[in-house]
């Protein structure tokens, strides 16, 4: 890896060491928004283990460059250049002083030092240092900081930066200052520093070890109604992260700062973390249930970095997953935990479901296109185009396989291990692995291809019964089918797949286990085979009857199965399966494979008809009352649009859509009552409560009104729409509210009573930007029709006083909900959409480069539609390929028509 200059592309094979390493730096800041001056004093030595360099290359970009000292002495041999700074011939061990000017008030990249709301706020991750001063930003240079902030006492009352603080005072001319100090080493890209007008909810808590600790919700103070939440997640994160892993917070002050515009959801800088005021703003009238999940999830996987990514830290960026992946896997399980305890796994089959239908939905469709990589890449050309999918969920995936393998206890030995060995280092996916195998006992050399083969592996089952011997067999093959080249080219051989399976009897219960070989039946009815060929058979013996094999229960292996069952069995499946997840899965195979067929005959134009036992299988479910509302609502969900384009051989979305609907309506029409008698039920009357039941009970009523809404005749469906409009206490029931009311009249091109809903809803919330952007994300992704089609009523918000597409989330809310999440009207035969993606591609391409080709991505697997659309999509794509600049976007759009 060049020290300075970037080349096109970066490769995981030419890693080097840094020739230099910088042991401490203090850096001064005289905050200014146009012209922030930035002084940065730095003990800089060489790495003995790093090949001799005569000259020291820091990088740095958009910097002026004011003067350099070694030892105090000026110093006249630096260069600064567009990728940075270098310094001639420099002594062996130094302390080197530069100062550099930027300006955060015109940085709408929202990388490195920015202004937003008139406040000062940092983004460093990945490559953010090096706009702020000339560094070697790269993980594997570890330092310790101070910090020293500067600015107006009037405009900036609030200075913070990482760690403690040690001093703070007035200065002459109305400027203040205060002196920040973070004793632990780290990354540049975990360096943070936040000046504004800014009011905090505080609490102190006692550590496990029984040291005070002091935390902070740092906010506008306007929305400081809004941050008990956030502060109630960061609690129970903080003793999560105790009982379950024994790790401790290290500072004695953790801060959380939320700020307006961001790029991505939240940033976990040493002990001041700054988030997205998305994931940390709530209180039951402007945030929906699925908010209040977000923000404890967030606040929970930031707050675990403290010590997967921060205190252990990666070598490289090939290495993302090493920390990303991990604490996904973390605040998953913090979530499930916090739902369910340990124990109660239908209350973790929630979260399970909701985590594997993003991963299928989304990680299976990047690793199918030309974005496909694996879990640790080979190579990039902007790094902020691999904070992905990949990396993130598929990453996870491959963490929680170690502890499906090695049980709760053998993975905390493993983590266990990792911490003992590498604390304070920057280390490899390798490290990790061989801590989970040495703790374990394990040699896990072939577990390795996980990290370095893409593309989703696909596993078909065959399954024989022997009556006579009371055997079953059960021949597992693995390969990929027709995974994208970029997938292909990486696979090596066999993965282990650890592969859970039960056995379930004529009854419905599990019948016991017993491998060929083993002299007595398992204590489990679930077995976690071990898959490690090409093909391989396992053979259950002592099976007194023909049973129905339930596969890859709780969705032990990111992988796809394939496997031959009828209807009828899924049904079954769907009401017996002893596993939450595999009931939930029946259902979602049953609903998918009819969704296909109607999608198929809605190409051709033949009617569609629904069998009338699939109504059947979901009435069951629908008036089961033994199930919780929260597993019946995610059971009744039809698998979404996109998810279903992406299994046809030629992605239709009108057809899926046509399909979708179909089944919608019939299943409305057809169980009217039911989902009437539902609605009633699961009603949450009295004070609002942000628990699990309670969510769970909303989620499926608000479901049910959905389903009403479809109905041939919607006037009651639009009454009680309206009437729980007006009535809601909370915003998750407001918002499906108006969301019914929008659905209920697309087909007549719009009503009354959902453009008065509309009307009331922005003026109640005109002050409140998050719930602004729901109002337009509402639009964006509500359904449209021929007379009425959503691109028009997208282009006519963009020009909303209150569109500003500066502001990612504004941006998001608009134009992204419309170009990633109403398929059906984003494809429209007639190109409109992509004319539209194409040109706000462009747009954001000059202001926010990372924003730009995250939108960029909504058209990478173009080649998988029909060709109408694949035409008008490639052309798009040629559109944006001959006008933007940043390298960001044009890695994305050139490998998508490559
Ligand atoms: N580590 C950050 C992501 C940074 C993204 C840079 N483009 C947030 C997280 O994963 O916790
Ligand atoms: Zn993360």
């Amino acid at each position: 890896m060049a020290d300075t200059a970037t080349p096109n592309v970066i490769r995981r094979a030419d890693y080097a060491p840094p020739a230099f390493l910088i042991d401490t730096v203090a850096l001064e800041f005289d905050l200014i928004p146009e012209r922030t001056v930035v002084r940065n004093t730095m003990r800089v030595r060489r790495n003995p283990d790093a090949s001799h360099a005569a000259n020291f290359e820091l990088m740095g970009e958009q910097l002026e460059f004011v003067g350099a000292t070694i030892d105090g002495a000026p110093f006249a041999h630096a260069h600064a250049h567009e990728h940075g700074l270098t310094l001639d011939n420099v002594p062996d061990n130094f302390e080197l002083t530069l100062t550099s000017i930027c300006n955060p008030a015109e940085n709408t990249t929202l990388s490195g030092l920015y202004v937003s709301g008139g406040n000062f706020f940092t983004q460093c991750e990945a490559e953010g240092f090096r706009r702020i001063t000339y560094f070697l930003d790269r993980p594997d240079v570890m330092a310790t900081f101070t910090v020293t902030l500067r600015a107006s006492k009037a405009d900036y009352p609030v200075l913070l930066s990482n760690g403690n603080l040690l001093e703070e005072g007035d200065l002459p001319d109305g400027r203040h200052f205060a002196r920040w100090e973070d004793p632990f080493r780290k990354p540049s890209y975990l360096f943070a520093l936040v000046a504004g007008k800014l009011v905090a909810l505080e609490e102190r808590v006692k550590s496990g070890s029984g040291k005070e600790k002091l935390l902070q919700v740092w906010v506008e103070p306007h929305d400081l109604d809004k941050t008990r939440h956030a502060m109630d997640s960061l609690i129970n994160s903080i003793r999560w992260d105790e009982s379950r892993f024994g790790l401790e917070l290290d500072l004695d002050r953790f801060m959380i700062v939320a700020v307006s515009d961001f790029n991505m959801g939240a940033m976990e800088n040493k002990g001041l973390n700054i988030f997205n005021t998305k994931y940390v703003l709530a209180n039951p009238e402007t945030a929906t249930d699925t908010d209040f999940a977000n923000i404890e999830a967030v606040v929970g996987h930031e707050y675990f970095h403290n010590w997967t990514g921060n205190r252990v830290t990666c070598r490289d960026w090939f290495q993302l997953s090493l920390k990303e992946g991990l604490t996904v896997f973390r605040d998953q399980e913090f979530s499930a935990d916090m739902a369910g305890g340990a124990t109660d796994e239908a209350a973790r089959a929630t979260k399970r479901i909701e985590d594997v239908r993003v991963l299928r939905q989304m990680q299976f469709a990047e690793d199918a296109g030309p974005m496909a990589h694996p879990v640790r890449p080979e190579s990039y050309v902007e790094i902020n185009n691999f904070y992905t999918m990949t990396v993130y969920e598929k990453g996870s995936e491959v963490v929680r396989m170690y502890q499906t393998l090695f049980g709760r206890d053998g993975f905390r030995k493993g983590m266990d291990l990792y911490f003992k060995r590498h604390d304070g280092q920057a280390v490899t996916c390798d490290d990790f692995r061989h801590a989970l195998a040495d703790a374990n006992g394990r040699d896990l050399a072939q577990f390795e291809r996980w990290y370095s083969q893409a593309g989703t592996p696909r596993v078909s089952v065959r399954t024989k019964y022997d009556a006579a011997q009371q055997r079953y067999s059960v021949t597992l093959t693995q390969g990929y089918g027709d995974a994208a080249p970029a997938a292909r080219e990486t696979q090596k051989g066999p993965l282990l797949i650890p592969f859970a399976i039960g056995l379930i009897g004529k009854d419905g219960h599990d019948l016991p286990l017993q491998l060929e070989g083993e002299a007595r039946v398992s204590d489990s009815t679930t077995r976690v085979l071990e898959f490690t060929q090409t093909e391989q058979t396992f053979t259950f013996v002592n099976v007194a009857q023909e049973p129905l094999p339930s596969l890859l229960r709780n969705f032990s292996a990111p992988v796809i199965v394939e496997y031959d069952y009828s209807a009828d069995q899924l049904a079954f499946l769907l009401a017996h399966d002893s596993d939450p997840f595999n009931r939930w899965e029946a259902g979602q195979r049953l609903a998918t494979r009819e969704l296909l067929t109607l999608a198929g005959r809605a190409t051709t134009g033949v009617p569609l008809q629904l069998d009338d036992s699939v109504v059947a299988a979901f009435a069951r479910v629908l008036t089961d009352e033994t199930l919780s509302p929260s597993f019946r609502e995610l059971a009744l969900m039809l698998p979404s649009e996109a998810y279903l384009a992406e299994q046809m051989a030629e992605s239709n979305p009108a057809a899926v859509h046509a399909a979708r609907q179909f089944v919608r309506k019939r299943l409305a029409n057809a169980l009217r009552k039911d989902w009437l008698a539902v609605y009633k039920k699961h009603r949450t009357p009295g004070a609002y409560e942000a628990t699990p039941e309670a969510s769970g009970h909303r989620a499926l009523k608000n479901l049910a009104l959905s389903y009403l809404a479809e109905l041939d005749d919607p006037a009651e469906a639009v009454r009680l729409a309206s009437a729980q409009y007006d009535a809601a206490n909370n915003m998750t029931d407001r918002s499906a509210a108006l969301s019914a009311l929008l659905n209920a009249s697309a087909a007549n091109g719009g009503s009354v009573e959902a453009q008065q809903a509309l009307d009331d809803f922005y003026r109640r919330f005109e002050k409140e930007p998050l719930v602004i952007d729901k109002w337009f994300a509402l639009q964006a992704t509500q359904r449209g029709s021929a007379q009425r089609p959503v691109i028009e009523i997208v282009r006519r918000l963009m020009a909303h006083p209150a569109f500003n597409l500066k502001n990612p989330n504004r941006a998001r809310s608009l134009i992204f909900s419309f170009c990633a999440a109403n398929p059906a009207q984003f494809h429209a035969e007639d190109g409109s959409g992509y004319a539209f993606w194409a040109e706000q591609v462009i747009a954001l391409d000059a202001i926010n480069p990372q924003v730009a080709a995250r939108l960029a991505r909504s058209l990478e697997l173009w080649r998988r539609f029909t060709p109408t659309l694949r035409d008008g999509m490639r052309a798009a794509l040629e559109k944006v390929t001959s006008q933007v600049k940043s390298r960001d976007v044009r890695e994305i759009v050139e490998k998508a028509l490559a």
